[in-house]
């Protein structure tokens, strides 16, 4: 896979050097408590790796969920490539007819193929990405059971009904992660990294313990990249194309949105 066991504490993930760009700059920003520390590179077995905070190592038989943010979950530059150079992907075309063996059109079905940007698209529609602005990727419990089946969760009360039993009903962890994503939410809209920043694809990890401590950070900056000077995002702005808006914010609001309810029930 991706990761490898490190020293006591951190975790090498398999080098990246969009990932390394960010977790660089992100030590000297606002975010910094909200992302795992960056100790740099090392080299096992011919292949390079980053070095990162283990964000499990302080917990006791954690439960983790990550959550996929934005309402784009690909680069604009899959578009033009798509175009310039399409590639059909067939891995892509059987991840699509696996869920769903209407999905494909009658072309596809006969090039058995789909290009990058209809997978991604039909996945973000599919999921809550394009009507919430994050999906559910996945949910491990404490007993050690696994979810990934999250891929057609979409409607607000299939989310919540998968937060509740990822928290098992327990309030206090609730509002312990609703008080982490207003703070966080808070210090995005003020962080000079976030502003000058596209970020597609990255997560937020929540994890919690029996000891009921919770906590939130952001993870996966593979596709995360700088703008160019002057160009800022507010992350909120529906998306077209050349724009460059990710939806990040937008979706964090509605989990914000999302976790309030659940406690006002
Ligand atoms: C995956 O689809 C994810 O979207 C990956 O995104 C993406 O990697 C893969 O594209 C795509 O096949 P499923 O989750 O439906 O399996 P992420 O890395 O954000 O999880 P990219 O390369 O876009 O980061 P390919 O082209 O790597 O297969
Ligand atoms: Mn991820």
């Amino acid at each position: 896979g991706n990761f490898q066991a490190g020293d006591y504490g951190r975790v090498l993930k398999r080098y990246c050097e969009c990932e390394q760009q960010c977790l660089q700059k992100l030590k000297e920003d606002i975010l910094q408590p909200y992302v795992p520390s960056y100790y740099g590179v090392v080299k096992k077995d011919e292949q390079d790796y980053n070095v990162m905070d283990d964000l499990l190592a302080d917990f006791e038989s954690p439960s983790i969920m990550d959550c996929k943010m934005g309402s784009r979950t690909y680069l604009e530059e899959e578009l033009t490539k798509a175009r310039e150079r399409p590639r059909l992907r067939k891995d892509m075309f059987d991840k699509m007819i696996a869920v769903d063996p209407e999905a494909a059109t009658a072309e596809e079905r006969a090039l058995q193929g789909v290009l990058k940007p209809r997978y991604m698209q039909w996945r973000e529609t599919l999921s809550s990405t394009a009507t919430l602005g994050f999906r559910i990727e996945g949910i491990k419990k404490a007993d050690g059971s696994c979810n990934t089946n999250f891929k057609k969760t979409k409607q607000k009360e299939q989310v919540m009904k998968a937060l509740e039993d990822f928290v098992e009903g327990n309030t206090k962890i609730l509002k312990l992660y609703l008080h982490q994503l207003e703070e966080l939410k808070s210090v995005l809209e003020k962080s000079p990294f976030f502003r000058t920043h596209e970020v597609v694809g990255s997560s937020l990890l929540f994890v919690h313990d029996a000891s009921e401590k919770a906590r939130v950070w952001m993870i996966d900056f593979g596709k995360t990249v700088p703008l160019p000077e002057p160009h800022t995002l507010d992350h909120r702005t529906p998306w077209v194309e050349g724009n460059r808006e990710d939806g990040y914010l937008w979706g964090l609001d509605n989990l914000v949105d999302i976790f309030t309810t659940m406690l006002s029930q």
